[in-house]
């Protein structure tokens, strides 16, 4: 079973290469960044993008690598291409996302966690209609990442219709993709988390106008699932009579107020630990730099901060299935350039990472700018961050790709590039 999944997907990532090689003539094309002698036509450029040629399809995870959505494809009046897209959100999804029996009370856009790549042109009109379903019970909206007015932020700030749809309604948002690069885009309905941790998100890339250098293309996003929803609800400010000076006579009956009755045996030794932790950290900055110690007030804060560390979840993934990439390795060749877009959608956990073996990558933060930012072999996310990666491989051989995060490895988040070919030699900095 896994040898021959493995197999297929060698052979459907054979067949990408392959289909790459036919459109040969692009290798030729200028290079990212250089000006073009010709303009390359969208439905070109759609090609070499990997479109996908069915919308509507709901990608498995190890499909998600390489789906595209594009979107219906149109021209205005002034012959700017429009791009369509259609979101539908529904709450009660079933969603598997472990070999061993997970299963995700999700709320998904298009049936999907992640929801499906959206891939446009800088310069392209684009539109994303947005239907939040008859029989959901929560109202939803979009919000993308990048330029655009605020009415079509997907925010409830200020009024707008599109900040929040009702069940039943839809809302059309609508903006000229830019500028290029790779972004998040996700619900932004309070309790903001709790419809991120659903599964309300996805990956958005804004292509330049004059393509990157050729090269097989990925999308790796990266989430979590707080499996239990135990912290679902609105995150609010601490009572301020926690942090009146003038009970500090009596901090320590306050801290157990402000533990909540509803504090675990767990909670409190965590609790405990915490304030250890901090008293020995400040009391080292304190023999270095003279500041006081930490005031009964500041304990209490700590104490909030301990309660907030209790959101976290219990499996963390790559393209939504733990362990996908490990039971269906990602088949590469060696020496032959590969680009990743990463986007890091992980809710509560404040930290993610992406950690390659074998190789190192060059880095471009947030994917806009032509020129990578640095080569390494790990980079580190917070939250909403995102970036791409592009690299080669030197050596035949399984690698592991995973965080650099122990605990998040453990619960999901590692994969296996199954890379052949023969040994090439690959120059210093080798990037692409
Ligand atoms: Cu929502």
């Amino acid at each position: 079973m896994f040898t021959q999944n493995a197999y297929f997907f060698a052979s459907v990532l054979s067949i990408i290469l392959i289909f790459s090689s036919t459109i040969s003539p692009f290798s030729n094309f200028p290079t990212f960044g250089q000006a073009p002698a010709t303009h390359i036509s969208s439905e070109r450029y759609d090609n070499i993008k990997n479109c996908t040629t069915d919308l509507s399809k709901k990608p498995t995870s190890i499909e998600y690598l390489t789906y595209f959505n594009c979107g219906h494809v149109s021209k205005d009046e002034s012959g700017r291409t429009v791009r369509q897209f259609t979101l539908i959100v529904q709450e009660n999804q079933k969603i598997p996302i472990s070999y061993e029996g997970h299963i995700f009370d999700g709320w998904t856009f298009n049936g999907t966690i992640p929801g499906p790549t959206i891939r446009v042109t800088e310069g392209d009109l684009v539109r994303i209609r947005v239907i939040n379903s008859n029989e959901n019970t929560h109202p939803h909206s979009l919000h993308t990442h990048s330029i655009h007015y605020a009415k079509n932020d997907g925010v409830s700030m200020g009024g707008y219709p599109g900040g929040a749809i009702s069940p039943g309604r839809s809302f059309t948002y609508e903006f000229v993709a830019q500028p290029y690069g790779v972004y998040p885009y996700h619900c932004h309905v309070d309790p903001i988390a709790d419809h991120i941790n659903r599964g309300l998100y996805g990956m958005m890339i804004i292509d330049p106008k004059e393509p990157r250098p050729q090269m097989t293309e990925m999308a790796m996003l990266l989430n979590g699932y707080d499996m239990d929803f135990d912290q679902e609800g609105p995150t609010t400010l601490p009572p301020a009579a926690l942090f009146d000076t003038s009970l500090q006579d009596d901090a320590g009956s306050n801290m157990t107020a402000g533990a909540d009755s509803n504090e675990t045996n767990t909670g409190s030794n965590m609790t405990n630990m915490t304030n250890m932790t901090n008293m020995t950290n400040m009391t080292n900055m304190t023999n270095m730099t003279h500041v006081s110690v930490p005031s009964a007030t500041e304990e209490e804060t700590s104490v909030e901060q301990a309660g907030e560390e209790e959101r976290d979840n219990e499996i963390y993934t790559v393209n939504g299935k733990a362990f996908d990439y490990m039971m269906h390795p990602i088949v590469l060749q060696t020496g032959k350039p590969y680009r990743i877009y990463v986007v890091n959608m992980l809710e509560f956990d404040l930290v993610n990472s992406f950690h390659v073996h074998g190789a190192m990558f060059d880095y471009y933060t947030a994917g806009t700018d032509e020129t990578s930012d640095y080569n390494t072999d790990i980079v580190t996310f917070s939250q909403g961050d995102r970036g791409i990666m592009e690299f080669r491989y030197a050596y035949p051989g399984t690698y592991m790709f995973h965080a650099h995060q122990t605990e998040f490895t453990d619960l999901g988040w590692m994969g296996l590039f199954d890379v052949r070919g023969d040994p090439v030699n690959i120059p210093e900095h080798q990037g692409t």
